[in-house]
């Protein structure tokens, strides 16, 4: 099987199954896990916060950050096709009491521009923004990322209208890797960064929510509220250490074979490739032809062996990673030519 659904199906390196057989651990929920601790701290340092928290997963972390920084009753603002509206379920709602206010973009890359422009006045009789969230890189436009620049004038806005500012960089190390800036320069000027160990950077399982030192105390108390005390969870971390410490620098060879597979699919008729270019490790094609056909396709990859995701009533979702080398790529493509172009409407 050629996996591409998601970067999240990966799994974890010889290395990581040994720091996991020997792992020292202890009662996390007492902070007496020394693996934990040793992951929150390596965490935080790479994000320049102060302090960190295991989470058993991205949507935990995001929500947490939510519930954190966000008051009953107010916006969380975002990117309109942002994960925590799109896939978490409506949980900012039923757990935080909040609403999201979308800031429309074509490509997912946001602005502080775009964002004034949704940001209501302070009145009496309006609803107040309770934080704002920032998706880098954006899973639903193609992995597209937020340059530095951007976020630095985003995190500008926010200080002045005194909003908390979030970052669901869920692949941070993969906008990183993209635009050649470390993650701690993503980071700053923002009050808060989860990210995820389970992803391209093939831990098991988890995410980190880092921020300041009361920000991880509040959040410590939701991620009990939440059901995510893990007690030995140091088992988990030392994969997680051993993601931050050894597994984000190859992130660029996903990159570089999103891009072959984008390339190769440019010429296949009856699809087109969706939000170029290609920034990191996802590819989406948009299927011309009736709605649905996306579906039909994704079947039709999946008897040759090549998994992938249907996204919407017209797209396709490809995502490399560490399972996935050059070879596959290639044998991809041609499934995917031979698929979209079976009982097309031109066939
Ligand atoms: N994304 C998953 C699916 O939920 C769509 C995937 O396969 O890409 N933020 C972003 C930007 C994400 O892409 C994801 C997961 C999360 C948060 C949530 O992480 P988990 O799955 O650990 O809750």
């Amino acid at each position: 099987m050629i996996d591409l659904r998601s970067d999240t199906v990966t799994q974890p390196t010889d290395q990581m199954r040994r720091a996991m057989a020997e792992a020292q651990v202890g009662d996390d929920v007492y902070g007496e896990d020394p693996t934990v601790n040793r992951l929150e701290e390596t965490a935080a340092r790479l994000v320049g916060m102060e302090a960190a928290l295991f989470v058993p997963s991205g949507t935990m972390g995001n929500q947490i950050a939510i519930a954190v920084h966000a008051a009953r009753g107010t916006e969380v603002v975002c990117e309109a096709r942002a994960h925590v509206v799109e896939h978490e379920l409506a949980s900012m709602a039923v757990i935080s009491g909040c609403m999201p206010r979308l800031v429309p973009t074509t490509d997912g890359i946001l602005s502080a521009e775009k964002i004034e422009q949704v940001l209501r006045a302070d009145l009496p009789g309006l609803t107040r923004p309770g934080v704002l969230v920032v998706e880098n890189s954006h899973n639903l436009f193609g992995g597209a990322v937020t340059p530095p620049e951007a976020l630095a004038e985003i995190a500008r806005l926010a200080r002045d209208r005194k909003i908390p500012l979030h970052m669901d960089g869920a692949r941070i190390f993969n906008a990183s890797v993209a635009c050649g800036s470390p993650a701690e320069t993503l980071a700053r000027g923002f009050d808060s960064v989860m990210f995820c160990l389970s992803k391209g950077l093939c831990a098991p399982v988890g995410s980190v929510l880092a921020g300041s030192k009361p920000f991880i105390v509040e959040a410590r108390r939701w991620r009990r509220r939440l059901g995510g005390g893990m007690r030995q969870a140091g088992v988990l971390a030392a994969a997680g250490v051993v993601a931050l410490t050894s597994m984000r620098d190859r992130l660029r060879e996903d990159h570089d074979n999103a891009r072959v597979l984008a390339d190769a699919l440019r010429s296949v008729e009856g699809v087109a490739l969706d939000v170029p270019p290609v920034m990191t490790n996802m590819v989406y094609l948009k299927v011309l032809g009736p709605r649905g056909r996306n579906r039909e396709i994704v079947s039709t990859l999946r008897r040759s062996d090549v998994l992938c995701n249907a996204v919407g009533h017209d797209r396709i979702r490809f995502v490399t990673h560490h399972g996935i080398k050059r070879g596959d790529v290639l044998r991809a493509a041609e499934a995917i030519r031979a698929a979209a172009s079976a009982g097309s409407p031109s066939s």
